[in-house]
């Protein structure tokens, strides 16, 4: 309780102080258009969720932690040690028996996305978004109890040992197109496109090329269209997007394609204060398997070395706080954190489960 009393005293001074900030700063601001809510934006995890006036300026930072740790799934169930070694690094366009000796033990990406958004006009924003990815991947030798002292046969146990990427992703760019809009709603079309500026070229300490997930980008042009509708009635908003991601390649220039991605989400949010709102969402994502292989090799030592071990159908639960200052000298400057966590995961292959993403967001438009 005393914690509470503190914490809404520690809010109520800071806005206090922003506002006689602002007022000081900038007496004008404070009457310059209507007070931003923070429920404005889409909760943190959600992309191409608003559009901007004509002639407004956006300019914004999205970050993105995503790791996976834990078992190894087949389907939605946890693959036993046997299995993995003797089925999981299976390819079925090469002939012969392949074991998987090894397997990932964690996995982290991390996004840092520069968001810009431009509107010529109200019904139509232009986007640019710039990527840098840093991934790191730890992985341990598969250590199968039924075939113990029979190392020979499956060659070398290797230790544990880590290894990362990073460097610029793919940049996406594009626009948003207002369908309807009224009192109270809004709906809008994403019309997207991936640039391959990501780089698929990344090599392990072995030299060969590195696991598909551990390249910085698709290597293929994309098409990642969205639909999105919001709506909204006193504290309450809500909303709801489907969308995609289309490779419009066959293969890249190392012989392979990403699985196209089909995502919906549905979110809720309520309004707590006028700085302040928080938000539940689900989401469901579907992929396809990687279509080809990488130029070098028709299999590997473990499962991400595989095509077929990619994809799946995933749900998630997000729970989000939106952000924004009402008033005063940093009025407008919006910050959105959520948190999404795992509650199914059902994957093709062998695959890695997942611990859940955190998405951190600033914008502020001008
Ligand atoms: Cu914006």
């Amino acid at each position: 309780m005393q914690l509470f009393k503190a914490q809404r005293a520690t809010a109520s001074s800071i806005a206090a102080l922003l506002m006689s900030t602002g007022a000081m700063l900038s007496p004008a601001l404070a009457d310059a258009g209507s007070k931003p809510i923070p429920e404005g934006h889409a909760p943190a995890g959600v992309m191409v969720d608003h559009m901007h006036k004509a002639g407004e300026f956006m300019v914004g930072y999205r970050y993105s932690y995503s790791r996976m740790a834990g078992d190894t799934l087949t389907g939605t169930d946890t693959a036993p040690e046997h299995d993995i070694l003797h089925d999981a690094c299976q390819n079925p366009k090469v002939a012969g028996h392949e074991h998987c000796m090894m397997k990932q033990s964690k996995m982290t990406m991390q996004m840092h996305m520069l968001d810009l958004m431009y509107a010529p006009t109200n019904w139509l924003t232009f986007m640019v978004m710039p990527q840098w990815m840093t991934m790191d991947m730890t992985m341990s030798p598969v250590e199968d109890p039924m075939h113990m002292g029979e190392g020979g046969e499956h060659g070398m146990h290797m230790g544990s040992h880590a290894h990362g990427t990073d460097g610029f992703g793919d940049t996406t760019f594009g626009a948003l197109i207002q369908l309807s809009d009224g009192p109270g709603y809004h709906l809008h079309t994403g019309l997207m496109f991936s640039a391959p500026t990501g780089s698929t070229s990344e090599k392990g300490s072995s030299g060969a090329l590195t696991h598909y997930m551990m390249q910085l980008g698709s290597g293929t042009w994309d098409f990642l269209p969205s639909l999105t509708y919001t709506g909204r009635a006193d504290r309450f908003s809500w909303g709801g997007q489907v969308s995609g991601i289309i490779r419009m390649e066959d293969e890249n220039n190392r012989g392979y394609a990403l699985g196209n991605v089909f995502q919906a989400t549905a979110w809720g949010s309520y309004r707590l204060t006028d700085w302040l709102s928080a938000s539940l969402r689900v989401l469901h994502t579907k992929q396809g398997e990687i279509t080809g292989t990488l130029d070098h090799t028709g299999t590997g030592m473990s499962p991400p070395d595989l095509p077929s071990n990619y994809g799946g159908r995933f749900w998630d639960v997000g729970f989000g706080l939106n952000m924004v200052v009402p008033e005063g000298a940093l009025k407008g400057h919006r910050l959105s954190v959520e948190w999404a966590e795992p509650v199914r995961d059902d994957v093709n292959g062998f695959q890695q489960e997942r611990d859940g993403t955190l998405y951190v967001n600033w914008s502020k438009a001008f």
